[in-house]
């Protein structure tokens, strides 16, 4: 496999996790992600080495219960951060497309500059109308201190349902605390994000993103989206994640 700089072989036993590795490194070189960024990924990994780097049933069931919370909001956003960018740009497209959701970019670590490449990025990859650069973000979320306070009054400010994959705990609790329903991927079930959300992936977004919108694409148009949200449960699937992990050692 080839990334920016070296090459992996494409047999050797970690070549996804290593690649995975390199396309975030292409993406602080190309300004897109921040070095926290990859600070935040190794966290991620080290929670993706105990579940076995694979997708558990457990994350399945989230899987399809984000795809059909997705498909029956009306007004759905899916919040992209530069590690999002960078690892799913073409998935985030698809998957705003299949369910109809708007795209923002909102970053914690925030300039001008990352929010246009980002921008950039998406549209490469099939985006269209990508929310929240610029002086676009003219609306704030309230009690929110970080930059990510500031959101797209088209977007995530009217949105009913905000996904907000690989996000920081204080943003989750105020999107909740205004009423939105809120959906995310995250690998740390102890997260306050993974608690705090109403649907939690906790999967590898390299893995769940492609995962969520064959999802769609599935049960879209069917008449069981309401009984899948319905028989999900947040806090039974976080303790299961949690045992899967513990079971590892
Ligand atoms: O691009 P910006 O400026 O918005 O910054 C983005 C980061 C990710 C740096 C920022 O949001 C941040 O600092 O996030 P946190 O608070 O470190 O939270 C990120 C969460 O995502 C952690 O719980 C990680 O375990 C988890 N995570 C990291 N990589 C992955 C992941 N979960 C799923 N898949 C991953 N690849």
């Amino acid at each position: 496999m080839h990334a920016n700089r070296i090459w992996i072989p494409p047999d050797h036993p970690r070549a996804k996790s290593l690649y995975t590795r390199e396309m975030l490194v292409d993406g602080y070189r190309r300004g897109l992600v921040t070095a926290e960024g990859l600070i935040a990924h190794g966290r991620g990994e080290a929670y993706d080495y105990l579940i076995g780097e694979r997708t558990t049933k457990t994350a399945q069931r989230a899987i399809k219960a984000a795809a059909a919370m997705l498909l029956l909001s009306k007004r759905p956003v899916i919040s992209v951060n530069g590690n999002t960018a960078v690892l799913c740009p073409r998935t985030v497209a698809e998957l705003a497309k299949v369910t109809e959701a708007a795209i923002e970019v909102n970053l914690f670590y925030r300039t001008e500059e990352r929010e246009r490449a980002i921008k950039a990025e998406l549209e490469t990859h099939g985006a269209d109308n990508v929310l929240g650069v610029g002086s676009r973000a003219s609306a704030t979320i309230p009690e929110l201190q970080s930059e990510r306070r500031r959101v797209d009054p088209e977007g995530i400010y009217r949105a009913d349902t905000v996904f907000v994959p690989l996000e920081d705990g204080d943003r989750t609790e105020a999107l909740v605390e205004m009423g939105k329903t809120v959906i995310t991927i995250d690998l740390n079930p102890l997260s306050r994000t993974a608690k705090a959300a109403h649907i939690t992936i906790v999967d590898n977004i390299v893995r769940a993103m492609p995962a969520i919108v064959e999802a769609a694409r599935e049960i879209k148009g069917g008449r069981s989206l309401k009984k899948i949200v319905g028989g999900f449960d947040n806090k039974k699937n976080l303790r299961e994640s949690l045992k899967i992990i513990k079971g590892g050692i």
